[in-house]
């Protein structure tokens, strides 16, 4: 139940040929794209940046999704999606706190009801046999502490998603290798070129990074977000662009002209209609 823990796992969502289609366009997209962040590249404020993506907020089954976890037929996009490409992660919440006062709601929402704000996480291959997905603390989206409770692996496939309240504390792949098993011999190796050539921790990690980049399969990720359409959700949509639009260092607001008629066909409401004061600011 994601009321009580936090996030729920659901299964094959996107089909394979779906995925495979988002593989090729991500890979292409940050051939030139993207920003250098967490040792990779990503693409904050994607819905507006990244049209080829489109697609994938409205699609049918994915609006589905979030009309039954959300309870009712009205939901609100809030134009929320970074796209990720051979990044690492450490464990945070989404709602904000760790980058502006009060949070993207204003202030700590974590006993408030209504405040229900579900990010997406798409996995583009497998997490099953590796550590290189999701994880979660269970129930953590009650209280600000984000080193408590109960730590759950998520063993996505590519097309299953994981919808989480975004106060939920979660962390994706923390180690430059994603298999338990090879931590020390990689551990073995970084020290070896420490010692031996003298190379620092922090470019030999990089260095390793590369090499088992090239190896692995690509870790590509799409993060986006909808809510109940309430105050809560508009604070967070406008608070968390006010972030991307830093990020990116530009003052694109708003989704295209197809992909915002695309949800209007689909009765979904647009938190980018509340976006006015951001105009004000720029
Ligand atoms: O790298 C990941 O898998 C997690 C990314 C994440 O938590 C985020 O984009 O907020
Ligand atoms: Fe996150």
């Amino acid at each position: 139940m994601i009321n009580s823990d936090g996030f729920v796992l659901i299964r094959d969502v996107f089909s394979g040929e779906e995925i495979k289609r988002l593989r090729k366009t991500v890979k292409t997209y940050f051939r030139n794209k993207g920003l250098l962040a967490n040792s990779g590249l990503t693409q904050p404020n994607a819905a507006v940046e990244f049209t080829d993506i489109g697609w994938l907020f409205y699609h049918p089954k994915m609006l589905a999704v979030m009309r039954q976890l959300l309870g009712q037929k009205d939901i609100m996009f809030t134009s929320h999606c970074d796209v990720h490409c051979r990044t690492l992660s450490a464990w945070h919440k989404d709602d904000g706190m760790g980058v502006m006062e009060g949070g993207y709601f204003g202030f700590p929402a974590y006993d408030q009801q209504d405040c229900r704000v579900y990010k997406v996480a798409l996995y583009l291959q497998d997490h099953d046999n590796n550590t290189g997905g999701l994880t979660v603390r269970k129930g953590s989206h009650k209280f600000s502490e984000i080193h408590q409770g109960e730590e759950v692996y998520l063993k996505t496939k590519a097309g299953d998603i994981v919808v989480f309240d975004v106060r939920l504390s979660h962390t994706g792949q923390q180690d430059i290798i994603p298999f338990p098993s090879l931590q020390k011999p990689n551990l073995i190796l970084q020290k070896a070129l420490n010692k031996s050539l003298k190379i620092p921790p922090n470019k030999s990690q990089k260095y390793l990074k590369d090499i088992y980049d090239k190896l692995f399969v690509e870790r590509l990720s799409i993060f986006f977000t909808y809510g109940l359409p309430n105050d809560y959700t508009k604070a967070f949509a406008i608070n968390n662009m006010k972030r991307q639009l830093w990020q990116n260092k530009n003052t694109n607001i708003f989704l295209s002209p197809e992909t915002r008629q695309a949800f209007i066909n689909n009765n979904v409401l647009l938190a980018e209609d509340y976006f006015s004061e951001l105009i004000n600011e720029n």
